[in-house]
């Protein structure tokens, strides 16, 4: 046999694991990247948070959770927007890589954070979505910034997406319990569940504005 099988070469480069290495290392510093600029963001935020405490004696938000994307849900992602599969495709056209979700316990308290973070010198801002002012028509509520923020690495400086929800305790709550009913299939009730979470999330956005006018009436 003269030429040599396209499949089988291929298992026999899987043989070798250098090959993957040497084509999974741009990939997996690109993550890398990606995974500084997360941190840089929480810690960003850290600092705020400790700030307004010394200012205010409050802590602006409860929790921070940060998480990278995985390979298969970019993989996944980038076909069903019908992007490129290439590294230069997930920096252009995926901004949600560098996840940031920070967890407040007021209303009040998201606007604020946000804005220290906006105003700050080696921030850009490159989208704002309010889905608090404007919820999505199934009750999600949120504020959603995508950020760039620069990363300094030994051979220069890389600028980074991150994206940062900003939502308090209940929609987070929420959001967590319409997330998981998303994605089951055997739900026998849909159009009913939908209505419930709609009225639960009216519900938990009133409950917030009252929780934010007794915490004014006693700052
Ligand atoms: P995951 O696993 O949380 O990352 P985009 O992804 O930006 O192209 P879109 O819809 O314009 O698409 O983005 P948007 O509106 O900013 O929302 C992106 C993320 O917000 C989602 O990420 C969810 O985390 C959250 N989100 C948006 N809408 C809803 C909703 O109705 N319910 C819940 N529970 N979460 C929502 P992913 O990629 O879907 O998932």
């Amino acid at each position: 046999m003269t030429t040599a099988d396209p499949s089988l070469e291929s298992l026999a480069r899987i043989e070798h694991p250098e090959y993957i290495l040497e084509k999974m290392q741009p990939f997996l510093e690109l993550m890398v990247y990606y995974h500084c600029a997360m941190l840089e963001v929480k810690t960003k935020l850290e600092v705020l948070d400790k700030g307004l405490a010394l200012h205010s004696s409050r802590n602006p938000f409860e929790s921070i959770k940060c998480r990278l994307k995985t390979p298969g849900s970019i993989i996944e992602k980038l076909k069903r927007k019908g992007y490129p599969l290439s590294l230069s495709s997930i920096e252009e056209n995926l901004n949600d890589i560098a996840g940031v979700r920070v967890i407040c316990s007021f209303p009040d308290d998201i606007y604020d954070l946000a804005d220290s973070l906006c105003a700050q010198d080696d921030v850009t801002v490159l989208e704002r979505k309010d889905y608090i002012q404007n919820p999505k028509p199934n009750g999600y509520r949120s504020l959603h910034l995508v950020i760039q923020i620069p990363i300094f690495l030994s051979d220069g400086k890389k600028e980074m997406r991150v994206e940062v929800q900003f939502r308090t305790i209940a929609m987070d709550f929420w959001a967590s319990l319409e997330h998981k009913v998303k994605y089951k299939k055997d739900i026998c009730n849909p159009e009913q569940v939908a209505e419930e979470l709609r009225q639960c999330a009216e519900a938990i956005s009133l409950m917030d504005q009252r929780m934010q006018e007794i915490r004014n009436s006693i700052a």
